[in-house]
């Protein structure tokens, strides 16, 4: 069985497309209309590099957001749910949003550039247009859009040796989601610290959609001493040291999850003073305490990698919560997972089962993160 994405207008292409191709992607997603690639063909490979090497990866779908103009400060404290009062610019900051009945809609990096201009590094879903509409309703002086903008990620313990020999040493002295305006050879960007993984790592966002082929050949350059290749946001890592995946963990419209039940609580400022999209909402839902929670699960049996769509986690015959990842960690020699369990079993959590198909698998509550406590 095979099928395939067609490539047409109403999905985007990266700026990095055409390299990816070139270095032989075998499959993509789409993620904020764009394709996004998702494998090489060479899973092991690709995991080594990001545990032992260096890996790059084209998350040009990691669109960014642009608020910018003369109450820009205002309008995205409104959005957030985090207190940005004491926030630095060149500093990047994690801020979950949610919609008025506070449930999650996304889980940006917020980048800020200075007291009038922001950018929230999404996830996949469509925030410009929610935010743009609130700014118009509240009368704010903004302007909301997308700008030419795409992340180039490049991750791995070699990471820092590989943009350090590029931009020089002072990419090390970036602090965690610290960000800087420079540019290579002509190409403009941001050379920021982050990166969906624990593994240590920058994002390079390349800031002219002309200058991809260019921008990743001079990584691939520059890494080829360290052994450098492409991959994509790894599952089996990012389930073990437990970041969390707006879209597989929590997605509004398939399974809604409020920031508490995801152990998101510590973004949400609710007596920071001032409101914001979903205070009251969130305030109930604090009040009257969260029904689920975000845990880790082993999965029993033999090797399996990945779900597609969230699972119903069953005890006697009651579904008591959802398996909203899994995959098998190497590491750990074992099949691991997230997702939200109820309350009522949390304290006995003996007996849960969840359907692969056929195939009927006991699972356990296990502590979060997996690795690096
Ligand atoms: N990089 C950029 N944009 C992005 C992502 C990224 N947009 C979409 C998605 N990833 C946003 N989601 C996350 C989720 C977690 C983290 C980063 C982006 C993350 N979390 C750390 C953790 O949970 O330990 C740190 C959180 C904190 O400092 O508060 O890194 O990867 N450009």
């Amino acid at each position: 069985m095979s099928y395939q994405i067609h490539i047409g207008p109403n999905i985007r292409k990266s700026p990095f497309f055409e390299s990816t191709v070139k270095a032989g992607v075998k499959g993509f997603s789409v993620y904020n209309h764009m394709y996004m690639p998702g494998n090489f063909g060479a899973p092991e490979a690709e995991l080594d590099r990001l545990m032992n090497g260096v890996a790059m990866w084209d998350v040009g779908g990691e669109r960014q957001v642009e608020v910018s103009g003369p109450d820009a400060f205002e309008l995205v404290q409104y959005l957030c749910t985090r207190d940005l009062s004491k926030t630095k610019p060149g500093q990047g900051y994690y801020v979950p949003l949610c919609n008025r009945n506070g449930l999650l809609i996304n889980d940006p990096v917020l980048l800020k550039h200075d007291e009038n201009r922001y950018w929230f590094s999404i996830a996949d879903s469509d925030i410009a247009l929610w935010a743009d509409a609130i700014a118009g309703e509240r009368g704010l002086d903004v302007r909301v859009f997308e700008p030419d903008a795409s992340p180039l990620a490049v991750q791995g313990p070699k990471a820092g040796d590989v943009i350090a020999s590029m931009f020089g040493d002072w990419v090390n002295d970036l602090r965690y989601f610290g960000f800087r305006e420079t540019e290579i050879k002509g190409i403009p960007l941001i050379l920021a610290r982050s990166g969906w993984s624990k593994q240590g790592g920058f994002e390079l966002y390349l800031m002219d959609e002309t200058r991809g082929t260019d921008l990743w050949d001079l990584v691939a350059e520059a890494g080829a001493p360290y052994d450098i290749g492409p991959g994509s946001p790894s599952d089996k890592e990012r389930l073990e040291s437990d970041l969390v995946s707006y879209g597989a963990d929590a997605r509004l419209q398939s399974s809604p999850a409020n920031p508490f039940e995801m152990g998101l609580g510590k973004y949400v400022h609710l007596d920071r003073g001032g409101d914001f999209i979903g205070r009251d909402a969130l305030m109930k839902i604090e009040a009257e305490g969260i029904k689920r929670r975000r845990v880790g699960f082993f999965v029993d049996g033999a090797r399996m990698d990945g779900n597609e769509q969230p699972l119903p986690i069953m005890k006697d015959g009651q579904a008591v919560g959802i398996l909203s990842d899994f995959s098998h960690s190497i590491r750990l020699g074992r099949n691991i997972g997230v997702g939200l369990l109820s309350n009522e079993v949390a304290d006995d959590a003996e007996g849960l089962t969840v359907n692969f198909g056929d195939d009927k698998r006991a699972i356990s509550v296990a502590e979060l993160p997996f690795i690096g406590r």
